[in-house]
Order: structure tokens, then C-alpha cells, then sequence
């Protein structure tokens, strides 16, 4: 019998259908809403199984290095496992999210201007005797634990879906979906990998064959802001249909907006990047292009990878800041 702490800290999730991405993409959408997730995304699954394994082998003091959401998932996973937490996040990370990451009782450090600075502070202090580095994106604990997605989405559909939509970062969530739908058995259901323009690591290990490191973050999405992706991510792209995606942070963000009107909830610019696939036409030019069937053969699946670090007053300045009315 698995006690307390052997339980999963992540919820199953909605499966909602939205008559307003059906709308925008001309196609049945789901949306798999993991911004209801506690601490607020998608990465409780994979952190919060992380955390559980290295507390059973004896781990100490938790540490972990985040654009924002990977830091609560593991700020809320060690709270809920007794152990102390270290965050270590970028400067770009919104304030808000280290006053929710205090209140979730993790010790919060601001250091260098991206997560790849945040991450290589993080390394260093692992270092210490019992410290564990919780990695946001790239280990196989995060995978399997990501992995539960698909499980999910195999119970709620009766018919599988025609394509699954979602946001890459460092490429963990791409890889547990993979590998969710690979034990599922869906082996045939292709993958839109999206990126805003500036943190398009993804697209350029994929053009380059190899990981690519890019000169610096430039998108507003900064929780896709990895420089480089997870070998792991290139890997999938060779065992499953991906297709990779890159469009502007002006359609993220409107993709936010729109969102908040017609499903009423507020997502970040990272999780928007996906919804934009819909609402700005991608998913059509994708068909057009031949690179997806029109019409699909089943329902599209966006996952609504949620993501705290955002209030109105933020999209009010996100907007404002792209010039956009
Ligand atoms: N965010 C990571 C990495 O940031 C973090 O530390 O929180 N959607 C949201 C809302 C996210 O927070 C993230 C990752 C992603 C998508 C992308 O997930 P990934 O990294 O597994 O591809 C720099």
C-alpha cells in the first residue's frame, strides 16, 4: 500500500472541449487543462514524481533552477515531502512569482539574466552533501512523470486524437508526452512542438541536426527560454512524428487575451504560444502545406500548460511593450 507520499501530487486534469478554438482552427480542440494543476502547470507531474523518488533515496534539501513554474512545482513537492527547497531563478522571472514561490516557503535566489545562468548556480550548489538538483526539464524521472498526460488522454477520449499541440521549452514536456503516447500505444498521432521567435531552441537543434545554443533569449516567453533543449527532445524527433513551429511573441500574447475572454483564465505568453497555433491560422497553414492531413482524423489536443508568473497588470505591460493596442 503506498503511503501518503507515494500518492501522486498531481490532479487528473479537465479534458474540456472549447467552441472557441474549434472555431479559430475549423476542428473539434480539446484542451487539456493543466494550468488547474497546483502550483499552476503541467510540471507538478514530472517534479512532483522527481521530488518523490529522491526523497525515498534520502535527499536532503531540494534545489532547482526555473524560469518560474518548475520552482513551484518543486517548492509545493518538497512542502508536501518535509524538505527544504532552494529556487534559483533569472532576473527576467516576474516578482510575482518569487513572492508565490516565498509563499510556498522556498528559500529564492534572483541570479544572472536567463535560466541557463540560474541553472549553472544551481549545479554548484548541489554540490553540497545531501542537496539534489531538480532539474526543470532534462531527467527521466520529469519524462515519466510528464508521461501521465497521455495515460489521461487515453481514458477521457473514445477516439484518439488527430494531433497534440504543445509548448517547448527545454523539450520535458515534449518528451513525456512522447513517451506517454508511446505507452498508450497512439503511435501514430503527430505532434505540433511550438516556440515563440527567440526561444526557438528547439527548431534549431532540429535544422541544425544537433543541439544548437542560442546567443540569448529575446521572446517574452521566458519559461520557454532554454538556450538549449534536452538531447532527449532531438531524440523524439526521430522516433515520432514532430513538427516544429516557431511563431511571434505578438501572437502569443493576443492568444493569452483571447483566451482569457473566451475560457476565462489567464495563461502565460509560454502557454499562449500553443494557443496561438489556433487561434492565429498555423494550424491551418500546416494543412495547407500537407505537413498535417486535412481533415484530421481525430480531435486536436492543445495542453494548457498554465504557468503562474502572470496577472492582468502583466499582460497589460506585455502588450504594451510589443506595441501591440
Ligand atoms: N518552464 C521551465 C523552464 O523555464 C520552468 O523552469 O518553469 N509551459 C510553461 C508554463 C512552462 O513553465 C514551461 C517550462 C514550458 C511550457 C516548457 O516546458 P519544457 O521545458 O518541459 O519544454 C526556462
Amino acid at each position: 500500500m503506498p503511503g501518503e507520499e507515494g500518492r501522486p501530487f498531481h490532479m487528473v486534469t479537465p479534458l474540456l472541449e472549447s467552441a472557441a478554438l474549434s472555431r479559430a482552427a475549423g476542428t473539434k480542440v480539446y484542451m487539456k487543462l493543466e494550468n488547474t494543476q497546483p502550483s499552476g502547470s503541467f510540471k507538478i507531474r514530472g517534479i512532483g514524481y522527481f521530488c518523490q523518488q529522491v526523497a525515498r533515496r534520502g535527499c536532503q534539501h531540494l534545489v532547482c533552477s526555473s524560469g518560474g513554474n518548475a520552482g513551484l512545482a518543486t517548492a509545493y513537492a518538497a512542502r508536501k515531502l518535509g524538505i527544504p527547497a532552494t529556487v534559483i531563478v533569472p532576473g527576467s522571472t516576474p516578482p510575482l512569482v518569487v513572492r508565490k514561490l516565498e509563499e510556498q516557503r522556498a528559500e529564492v535566489e534572483v541570479f544572472g539574466k536567463v535560466w541557463d545562468d540560474a541553472n549553472d548556480r544551481a549545479l554548484a550548489l548541489a554540490e553540497k552533501d545531501g542537496w539534489v538538483n531538480v532539474h526543470p526539464f532534462d531527467h527521466p524521472f520529469v519524462w515519466k512523470g510528464h508521461s501521465s498526460l497521455a495515460q489521461e488522454l487515453r481514458d477521457c477520449l473514445e477516439a484518439k486524437p488527430g494531433v497534440v499541440v504543445l509548448s517547448v521549452g527545454g523539450g520535458g514536456l515534449l518528451a513525456g508526452v512522447v513517451s506517454g503516447l508511446q505507452k498508450v500505444g497512439w503511435r501514430d498521432v503527430p505532434i505540433v512542438a511550438v516556440e515563440t521567435r527567440g526561444a526557438d531552441s528547439y527548431s534549431a537543434a532540429l535544422q541544425a541536426g544537433h543541439l544548437a545554443t542560442l546567443p540569448e533569449i529575446t521572446s517574452v516567453a521566458t519559461c520557454l527560454g532554454a538556450k538549449t533543449v534536452a538531447q532527449r527532445a532531438l531524440d523524439c524527433a526521430s522516433e515520432w512524428p514532430i513538427i516544429s513551429h516557431v511563431l511571434e511573441d505578438v501572437e502569443a500574447v493576443a492568444a493569452v487575451e483571447h483566451f482569457l475572454d473566451d475560457e476565462r483564465m489567464l495563461v502565460e505568453p509560454a502557454c499562449g504560444a500553443s494557443l496561438a497555433l489556433l487561434y492565429s491560422g498555423h494550424l491551418q497553414q500546416l494543412q495547407a502545406e500537407g505537413r498535417l492531413c486535412r481533415p484530421l482524423p481525430g480531435p486536436v489536443v492543445v495542453i494548457v500548460c498554465g504557468g503562474s508568473g502572470i496577472q492582468l497588470e502583466g499582460l497589460r505591460a506585455l502588450k504594451s511593450r510589443l506595441g501591440m493596442p
